[in-house]
C-alpha cells in the first residue's frame, strides 16, 4: 500500500470531501508501516475496503417550525463498518453537517470504537438542521421528522444511534418516543444517551469529558508528571466541555477558560459547582454564545472574538469541532508554554497543528483514543438495557475508568517509539485498525 496513490484514488473518486480525506489520510500514515508487514492485508485489499462505507442512508426531513413555514433538511447515517459488532455512532445536527463530515466521524468512530474493547462497528449520522434559535418544540417536530425516515434502518443489533454535536438527553429523548411509536416497541437498546428513568446509564452524559481525564491522568502518569495544580483551557461550553472542566476541577486542575463561537471566557480563579451547572444552562438555552457567563460570574472575563488558545495553560483540551486547533493556535499554545494537548473533540486539530506539537516533543493524544470514553459508556448502556437492569454510578464509572486504561495501554503498545516516548496517533491508529482488520479478515470477502 502507497499512502499517496490511495490517496490520489480517493480523492478524485470523493472531490472535495476534506474532512473525510484528512481523517483516511492521518490514519493511512500511521498504518502504512504495519500494513506492509502483513502481506495478507493486502491481499484482501482491506484497506482500499476499509475507506469505504458499508453505506449511506440520506434522506429528506421535512418540517414545520413555529411561525407555520414548511423547512426542509438532509438527513444522513453513515454505516462505515460493522466487523466488529452492530453500527455505532452518534448524530450530530449542526449547520454545516454534509455528507464529507459525517463520512470522516463515521471512519473515526470504527477505529473508536475497536480502541473500546467493547464489540461495535461504526457509524455517525446527522442532519444540516442548526437548533440554534430553535424552540423547544420545533425541536421535538425536527426529531420526530428525522426518527421517520431512520427508524427502519436502526435498532439494537443493527445500528444503534446515540448523541453527538446539537444532540443531547433532550433531542435523544424526541427521538426515542418516536421511534417507539412506529416500531410498537420498547426497544430501549435501539439508542443511547437515554434519560435515567427509561433505560439511559448513569455517568453516560459525564462520560465522555471523565473518560477524557481519565485517559489524561495516565498519560501525564505514564510521563511522570500530575494533572494536579494545573491550568487547563478547553473549548467549547457543551456536554462534552462540561464533563471535563467537572472531573478536571475534581482532579485538583485549574480551568480557566471555556470558549463558544463567540470568544472565550477567561475564569483565572477555576470552577465551582455553580460555575460547572451554569454550563448545562447555557447549552439548553439553545443560543450558542458563552459570554453570558461573565455577566453571571464576574470574576471571569469574556473576551469577543478570541479562541480558548489565547489563554495561557498547561494543559489543552478542544471540546468542541473539527479542526478547531490549527497551526498558528498551536504556536501560540506552545510560546504560552503548554505541554499537553489531548483532542477531546473528534479531530479537533488541524494536520499542521498535530505536527507542530510533535515536532517540539510535547504531550499530544488523538480524539479517538481521549474521547473514547463516551461510546464505550454507550456500550455499557446496551449491556444494561440487554440485561434489563442499570448499574450504580460507581460500577459504571469503574468500568469507564478501566477501558480508559485500556485504551492508554494500547497506545503505548503500539506507539512506543525507539527512544520511550510514545506516540499516541499512531498507537491509537494502528491498534484500532489492527482489530477491525483481522476481523474484516475473518470474515472474508463481503
Ligand atoms: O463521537 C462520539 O464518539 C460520540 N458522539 C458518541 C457516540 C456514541 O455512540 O455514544
Amino acid at each position: 500500500m502507497k499512502v499517496n496513490n490511495l490517496m490520489a484514488e480517493l480523492e478524485r473518486k470523493h472531490p472535495g470531501e476534506s474532512e473525510y480525506l484528512q481523517a483516511v489520510r492521518e490514519v493511512l500514515e500511521s498504518i502504512e508501516e504495519i500494513y506492509n508487514d502483513h502481506p495478507e492485508f493486502e491481499r484482501a485489499k482491506i484497506v482500499e475496503r476499509m475507506v469505504e462505507p458499508d453505506r449511506i442512508i440520506t434522506f429528506r426531513v421535512t418540517w414545520v417550525d413555529d411561525s407555520g413555514q414548511i423547512q426542509t433538511n438532509l438527513g444522513y447515517r453513515v454505516q462505515f463498518n460493522s466487523a466488529i459488532g452492530p453500527y455505532k455512532g452518534g448524530i450530530r445536527f449542526h449547520a454545516a453537517v454534509n455528507q464529507s463530515m459525517l463520512k470522516f466521524l463515521g471512519f473515526e468512530q470504527t477505529f473508536k470504537n475497536a480502541l473500546t474493547t467493547l464489540p461495535m462497528g461504526g457509524a455517525k449520522g446527522g442532519s444540516d438542521f442548526s437548533p440554534k434559535g430553535k424552540s423547544d418544540a420545533e425541536i421535538m417536530r425536527f426529531c420526530q421528522a428525522f426518527m421517520l425516515e431512520l427508524w427502519n434502518n436502526i435498532g439494537p443489533d443493527t445500528d444503534v444511534p446515540a448523541g453527538d454535536v446539537g444532540v443531547g438527553g433532550r433531542e435523544i429523548g424526541y427521538m426515542y418516543g418516536m421511534y417507539k411509536k412506529l416500531a410498537r416497541e420498547y426497544n430501549t437498546g435501539v439508542l443511547t444517551g437515554k434519560g435515567l428513568t427509561w433505560g439511559g446509564s448513569l455517568i453516560r452524559p459525564e462520560a465522555t469529558g471523565f473518560g477524557a481525564l481519565y485517559f489524561t491522568e495516565h498519560m501525564l502518569r505514564h510521563a511522570g508528571k500530575s494533572i494536579k495544580d494545573k491550568t487547563v483551557a478547553i473549548s467549547g461550553f457543551g456536554n462534552v466541555a462540561w464533563g471535563a472542566a467537572q472531573k478536571a476541577t475534581e482532579l485538583g486542575a485549574k480551568v480557566i477558560a471555556i470558549s463558544g463561537p463567540d470568544g472565550v471566557i477567561y475564569n483565572p480563579n477555576g470552577m465551582t459547582a455553580e460555575k460547572i451547572d451554569y454550563m448545562l444552562e447555557l447549552r439548553a438555552s439553545n443560543r450558542d454564545i458563552v459570554a453570558p457567563f461573565a455577566e453571571r460570574f464576574p470574576d471571569s472575563e469574556f473576551i469577543a472574538g478570541k479562541k480558548a488558545w489565547s489563554i495561557k495553560c498547561d494543559i489543552a483540551l478542544p471540546c468542541a469541532f473539527q479542526n478547531e486547533l490549527n497551526g498558528d493556535d498551536a504556536r501560540e499554545l506552545l510560546a504560552g508554554g503548554t505541554w499537553c494537548v489531548a483532542e477531546v473533540s473528534n479531530m479537533g486539530c488541524t494536520p499542521e497543528a498535530i505536527e507542530t506539537f510533535q515536532k517540539a516533543g510535547i504531550l499530544f493524544a488523538p480524539g479517538k483514543a481521549v474521547n473514547a470514553g463516551g461510546v464505550a459508556t454507550s456500550g455499557l448502556e446496551m449491556t444494561q438495557n440487554a440485561q434489563h437492569l442499570s448499574w450504580s454510578a460507581e460500577e459504571v464509572d469503574k468500568k469507564l475508568h478501566y477501558i480508559m486504561s485500556q485504551i492508554h495501554s494500547s497506545c503505548v503498545r503500539f506507539g512506543e517509539q525507539p527512544d520511550g516516548t510514545i506516540n499516541y496517533v499512531k498507537g491509537a491508529n494502528v491498534a484500532g485498525f489492527m482489530k477491525v482488520a483481522q476481523a474484516m479478515l475473518e470474515q472474508g470477502v463481503i
